[in-house]
């Protein structure tokens, strides 16, 4: 190697470990290429004498294309990361740059989700399988599938929000009765009984009360086997929420309508003081859920024999549940993100 060459390459080599080094400190890892160390290179070029420039020019190129993929390299290594998208802040925000708003430690489950847990907890440990809902779905197990043919009048109870191609923000989570039966019916040839629970998200057109939000919380149970009567109902409804409220309960049972169950019922519970609106009968009670024996149709539609088997269903508002048990005065709190409310349950 010529003593000119030997020169170029050794410059070049320095530079090289310079950059590398600026580079480990950047952020933002594309300004390296913009770094004093490469353009002082370059403008070292056009001094040079034009005999020296071909190789000088060659070698700087090299250099430069090194760079750019070592820049390529760390871009890959950031798209790899996996995002969480819960974090409150993008989780490449350099640390120095990221909030102390919410530090990870002093964190905690909303209290929605800590009681939903508690719920499928005891249900599960009743021989509920447990489901998840959907937060999208369509007009067959929004309504055809529970015996609300095209034009019922009690379509209108459940006024939700549609997309523009006719997809429904499920109103309850009863639009998973149709599924949960067809995927559970082989428990009955095998003699065993269907029992699920479904805790979802639900969303209704409400007008917003202490009582009453857009967004809320169901929890649908569903069993059905050879011989099953009210009384099974009423049972099973008043196993599982005394466990879940650790106390007897005082409840009470009136008939009601839904297409999707007969008879059907509303069972309440007692308010507690601090939810009354009034001292009438009616301000009293907190209606906690919708059950009833499944509609001989729905269990028909999901292809279950209605003469050889029958069941019960229920579907009840976890907020109001949670209410209860706290005497929260107003379910509005729950998503308003009021970070004095949810630290009360941390
Ligand atoms: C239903 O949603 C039926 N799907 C329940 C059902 C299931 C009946 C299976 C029979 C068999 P309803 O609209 O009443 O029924 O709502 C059930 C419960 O959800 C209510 O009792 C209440 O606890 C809760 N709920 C209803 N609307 C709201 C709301 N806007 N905000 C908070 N909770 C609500």
């Amino acid at each position: 190697m010529s003593e000119k060459k030997q020169e170029t390459s050794e410059l070049l080599t320095k530079a090289a470990e310079t950059l590398k080094r600026e580079l480990a400190k950047l952020d933002d890892k594309r300004a390296i290429l913009r770094s004093p160390t490469l353009t002082g290179l370059c403008s070292q070029l056009r001094t040079l004498p034009q005999e020296e420039r071909a190789a000088f020019g060659k070698a700087l190129n090299d250099l430069k294309s090194e760079v750019a993929g070592w820049v390529d390299a760390s871009q890959d290594d950031v798209k790899l990361q996996p995002i969480d998208v819960t974090a409150p802040f993008d989780v490449n925000t350099p640390a120095n740059h990221k909030p102390s708003l919410l530090p990870a430690r002093d964190g905690s489950k909303h209290p929605l989700m800590v009681e939903l847990e508690y719920m499928i907890d005891i249900a599960y440990r009743m021989g509920f399988a447990i489901e998840e809902s959907r937060l999208i779905d369509d007009d067959y197990h929004m309504f055809e599938s529970l015996n609300f043919p095209e034009g019922h009048p009690a379509r209108d109870d459940y006024d939700t929000f549609m997309t523009t191609d006719g997809l429904i923000a499920p109103a309850h989570t009863s639009t998973m009765q149709n599924r949960v039966l067809k995927k559970y019916a082989g428990n009955l040839e095998s003699g065993n009984p269907i029992a699920v629970l479904v805790p979802d998200r639900v969303f209704r057109n409400e007008d917003l009360d202490v009582t009453h939000e857009h967004t809320f919380y169901q929890f649908e149970g569903v069993y059905v086997d050879k011989g099953i009567t009210v009384g099974n109902l009423i049972a099973t409804l008043q196993a599982l929420l005394s466990s879940y409220f650790g106390q007897a309960l005082k409840a009470k049972i009136q008939p009601f309508y839904f297409p999707f169950t007969e008879p059907s019922f509303e069972f309440a519970i007692e308010r507690p003081e601090s939810l009354r609106k009034g001292d009438t009968e009616a301000d009293m009670w907190l209606e906690l859920l919708g059950c009833g024996m499944i509609h001989p149709n729905v269990l028909k539609a999901a292809g279950i024999d209605p003469a050889v088997y029958t069941g019960f269903a229920w579907g009840g508002g976890i907020e109001r549940l949670v209410m209860m048990k706290y005497g929260i005065e107003d379910i509005r709190h729950f998503e308003s993100g009021k970070l004095d409310f949810m630290r009360q349950f941390s």
